[in-house]
């Protein structure tokens, strides 16, 4: 038996699932990114609007690289299990918001008339940092990139989001239909500027008076968004399919905790979604710049120090000494130089993410979150450390924190075969490899101007705390580094 609304009714009495008819939710969110952190997070809170009686916003949730999760939920209406694991506690929601999936190049064009539709009102978005196509440090569209320059050559059959986007508009704007939010939900600093700015470089290429149009006319709010997601694995779907009594292809285990806060600028209308627990603000930059630092930077940290020290899990990095006071001397680092938002304690935050991170029920993978790392540093970590050298501020702990990344790039370099799961994993092996001499390979990292811009490498009382921290790291029994690094 597989999960489906044909068999909601055959669920066990514990596990939540949607109160509403289904039959009579009309679409009016286009979500391109339908991943894990989508299903744990917004549609959720969008599940909570719906079931609140307001049925026009279901999701057509979209892959736009792969099939696995249409190819996973369309047999089953749609339907996933969340799994939501807090301290001791474990409740299971199955929901029912995603109405419609498409997935991989061949659903593009029906992606495309989705969003084109009069009745989708909000194209949000979860397609990590990279899938922007920007310059992680200068903020630049990558002109270059192979996928932007397709997009560009056949602006009718786009396959990235900012090809798609824009394509959508320009039909919109030519119809006279108006133009749906678009709604970025990933991490990235001011994260609705960077996607209208991304979005508004690609329109400059195509033309420029619909982008002047784009600029005049379509809002790009800004949104916090956090809820620890990590991967679903074998073992995870094996215990989700026992405790239901039929398969769910792909359950989504989640923690308790969940935020987002969001900008209240949505010209065609939007949920409330704080049905679902979100909040309206106008100190979105605040709460994005605390949530970006404290946490994810915190969890870079955890990342890169875990994989040298062999722990595979943040709740297992969490038990190391080593990395608990790295954390600790890296948060007074942080909040040193935080404009946190009205009414909120840093302090207790970051209290609050220590009890996150230690979250045994959680297999939140060190692995998964050192992915991409050239595309996390600048907002996570690097944006603390300027703030700090403008101050004429010592940062060690921010220093071992990047000298962590960089041991992770060496170390991976001088593996056989080693690649690292990095869009810039070719540039960044190479600049590992350059040398076995700490100050030589720091600065030849430092030296990768897409991440590092072009300031950091010429400050000198910084570089010296870098290579200083990377000797450290080296040198620590705990930590397994390069072999091949010898002084
Ligand atoms: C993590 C985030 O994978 C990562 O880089 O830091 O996905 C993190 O779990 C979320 O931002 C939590 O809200």
């Amino acid at each position: 038996m597989q999960l489906s609304d044909k068999n909601l009714s055959m669920l066990p009495a514990g596990v939540q699932r949607p109160t509403y008819d289904r039959s009579q939710v009309t679409n009016a969110i286009v979500h391109l990114g339908v991943g894990a952190f989508h299903r744990a997070h917004q549609a959720v809170m969008t599940e909570a609007v719906l079931a609140s009686g307001d049925l026009g916003w279901g999701i057509v949730g979209a892959g736009l690289m792969t099939t696995f999760t249409r190819d996973a939920l369309a047999p089953q209406d749609g339907l996933y299990t969340l799994v939501i694991r807090s301290e001791g506690a474990e409740q299971l929601q199955v929901v029912g918001a995603i109405t419609q999936l498409r997935g991989g190049p061949a659903d593009l064009a029906q992606v495309l008339a989705s969003m084109c539709a009069h009745s989708t009102r909000i194209v949000s978005l979860t397609v990590t940092e990279k899938g922007y196509y920007l310059d992680p440090a200068s903020g630049k569209l990558q002109l270059q990139a192979p996928a932007i320059q397709a997009d560009l050559a056949t602006p009718a059959a786009p396959r990235t989001i900012l090809g798609l986007i824009v394509q959508a508009l320009r039909y919109r704007k030519t119809h006279e239909i108006p133009p749906f939010t678009v709604l970025s939900c990933d991490n990235l600093p001011s994260n609705g500027k960077t996607a209208k700015a991304a979005v508004l470089a690609f329109a400059r290429e195509v033309d420029a008076e619909l982008a002047a149009w784009i600029e005049a006319n379509v809002s790009f709010p800004c949104s916090m968004v956090d809820r620890i997601t990590p991967a679903t694995t074998d073992a995870d779907r094996a215990y989700v399919n026992d405790q239901l009594g039929m398969t769910d292809a792909w359950p989504i285990i989640t923690e308790g905790f969940v935020q987002w806060v969001i900008e209240d600028d949505f010209t065609m209308g939007r949920p409330d979604w704080t049905q679902g627990g979100a909040v309206f603000s106008n100190e979105i930059e605040a709460w994005e710049n605390m949530k970006l630092r404290c946490l994810n930077g915190a969890h870079s940290t955890l990342a890169y120090m875990g994989q040298l020290t062999g722990r595979d899990t943040v709740a297992e990095a969490m038990q190391m000494p080593l990395i608990t006071h790295l954390l600790d001397a890296l948060w007074v680092e942080v909040l040193q130089v935080l404009h946190a938002p009205a009414g909120v304690d840093p302090q207790d935050y970051v209290e609050q993410l220590k009890k996150r991170f230690r979250n045994p029920a959680l297999k939140h993978r060190t692995a998964q979150i050192a992915m991409d790392g050239s595309q996390k540093l600048s907002q996570r970590l690097l944006a603390t450390l300027r703030e700090r050298l403008a101050r004429g501020l010592p940062s060690p702990a921010l220093a071992q924190a990047i000298a962590a990344w960089m041991h992770f790039a060496v170390k991976t370099a001088h593996t056989p075969g080693g690649t690292l799961n990095d869009p810039l994993s070719a540039e960044i092996l190479d600049k590992a490899k350059i040398s076995i001499k700490p100050n030589e390979i720091v600065g030849s990292m430092l030296s990768i101007q897409k991440i590092f811009g072009t300031d950091l490498i010429q400050h000198a009382v910084f570089v010296t705390e870098l290579v200083q921290a990377f000797v450290q790291l080296a040198d620590h029994p705990d930590v397994a580094t390069a072999e091949a690094l010898t002084r």
